[in-house]
């Protein structure tokens, strides 16, 4: 009796490991089809180029991997590249980049506890070149984008930020290069300023068709929130942590922002009037509004940024007079802006993941009598 229960128990026990083995070797045989297809379409793409430099890109990790159907639908994302079937290994010349990059992640983890050194940066980024440049090596992009952080006396953010979107942007196959332009002396902060400064100063070094303009303590949280420039001019950074992840209000501009040199030209560049904190960006809006722009945003699931804790900087207090200057942004945009830009810079250095531009950019006038 036993004898026969402990029988039906072991036949049992075998029939279900038996089973489990032909799961398990299912499973092994979709993942290694899957993973071969995969490399297949990477190995054609590159024409027989070494593909093993490409391989950090290829991430098995994506998560959720359904990133395509979180792009809003205003921006027309061409379906990727299908894998070509009949490969032959002939030298052709490198394709134009594919409109949704192939190895983006989505949803990144960002924290700024880890101890962050610029020669540790380096060592994670040994394809950017001398001056904080890069070229996808397997694709042609289309545009050239400068990305230009105003700045000064942030050295702990600039390593958590070159940590950070170095690899982002390189998975993004951007073709990009990183300026940070340095307000020296003690005077008055003036990011728009600063900014203007960089788009001339970057059109010096190189041919760019795009201009990123980004503060240097905000991180993107998703790769898919792609810095190349738009139809429209962008605005990047819609969902900060610091504002529970919403845009503060509609015509919120600040942060991350991006033009193409013809729409920044159209708005005649950004002020150079707004000393100390706040309001530049909301004169900007006026101006790309008054000028019959509109401007373009990610969805707001991918839009979404960290912002590093800091104090306020010092010489940088909010500016009393910005409410008064944005109501009159229509009649100061034409007297004010790229054709009116002032500075001398004082110095130009490449550094291995950027190029940094020290300029002197005067002070602000002598506050007008009250009354
Ligand atoms: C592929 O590239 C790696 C480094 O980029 C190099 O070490 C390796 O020799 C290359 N392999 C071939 C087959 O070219
Ligand atoms: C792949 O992605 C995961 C999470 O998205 C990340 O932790 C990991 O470092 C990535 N691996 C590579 C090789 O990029
Ligand atoms: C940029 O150059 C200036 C002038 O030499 C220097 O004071 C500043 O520390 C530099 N900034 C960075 C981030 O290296
Ligand atoms: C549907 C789904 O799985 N959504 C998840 C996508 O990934 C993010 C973070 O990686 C999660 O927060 C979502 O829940």
């Amino acid at each position: 009796m036993t004898r026969l229960m402990l029988g039906r128990t072991l036949e049992r026990i075998c029939k279900a490991v038996l089973l489990l083995c032909l799961v398990h070797f299912l499973i092994m045989m979709i993942l290694y089809f899957d993973v071969y297809s995969q490399r297949f379409d990477i190995f054609s793409r590159f024409n027989g180029r070494n593909f093993s430099r490409t391989h950090p890109y290829y991430n098995l990790s994506r998560p959720n991997g359904t990133f395509p159907t979180y792009l809003p639908a205003g921006d027309h994302f061409l379906p990727s590249t299908k894998p070509e079937t009949n490969y032959t290994p002939t030298i052709k010349p490198v394709p134009p980049c594919p409109e949704v990059p192939p190895g983006l992640v989505g949803r990144l983890l960002i924290e700024f506890s880890s101890a962050m050194t610029l020669e540790r940066v380096q060592k994670e980024n040994p394809d950017v070149t001398n001056g904080g440049k890069y070229t996808p090596p397997d694709c042609k992009a289309k545009q050239k984008v400068a990305i230009i952080i105003p700045y000064r006396h942030r050295d702990h953010h600039l390593k958590y930020w070159l940590h950070y979107l170095h690899p982002i942007l390189r998975r993004q196959k951007i073709d990009y290069g990183i300026f940070i332009i340095n307000q020296y002396g003690e005077d008055t902060f003036n990011r728009a300023k600063l900014l203007n400064i960089g788009y001339t100063e970057v059109l010096k070094d190189a041919e760019y068709d795009c201009f990123i303009f980004s503060d240097v303590d905000l991180i993107p949280m998703d790769d898919r929130n792609l810095y190349h420039c738009y139809d429209q001019p962008r605005h990047f950074a819609i969902a900060m942590d610091k504002f529970g992840f919403r845009l503060p209000y509609a015509g919120y501009f600040g942060g991350v922002s991006g033009l193409t040199k013809v729409q920044f030209l159209k708005i005649n560049g950004f002020p150079n009037e707004y000393w100390g904190w706040g309001g530049e960006d909301d004169d900007i809006y006026n101006r790309i509004t008054l000028n019959g722009m509109k401007v373009s945003r990610p969805d707001v699931r991918i839009g979404r940024y960290r912002m590093i804790k800091h104090e306020r900087d010092k010489h940088n207090e909010p500016n009393p007079q910005r409410f008064n200057k944005i109501q009159n942004t229509k009649a100061s945009m034409k007297r004010d802006g790229i054709n009116s830009l002032q500075y001398r810079v004082l110095e130009v250095t490449k550094y291995p993941l950027f190029t940094n531009i020290t300029v002197e950019i005067g002070k602000p006038p002598p506050r007008p009598p009250r009354g």
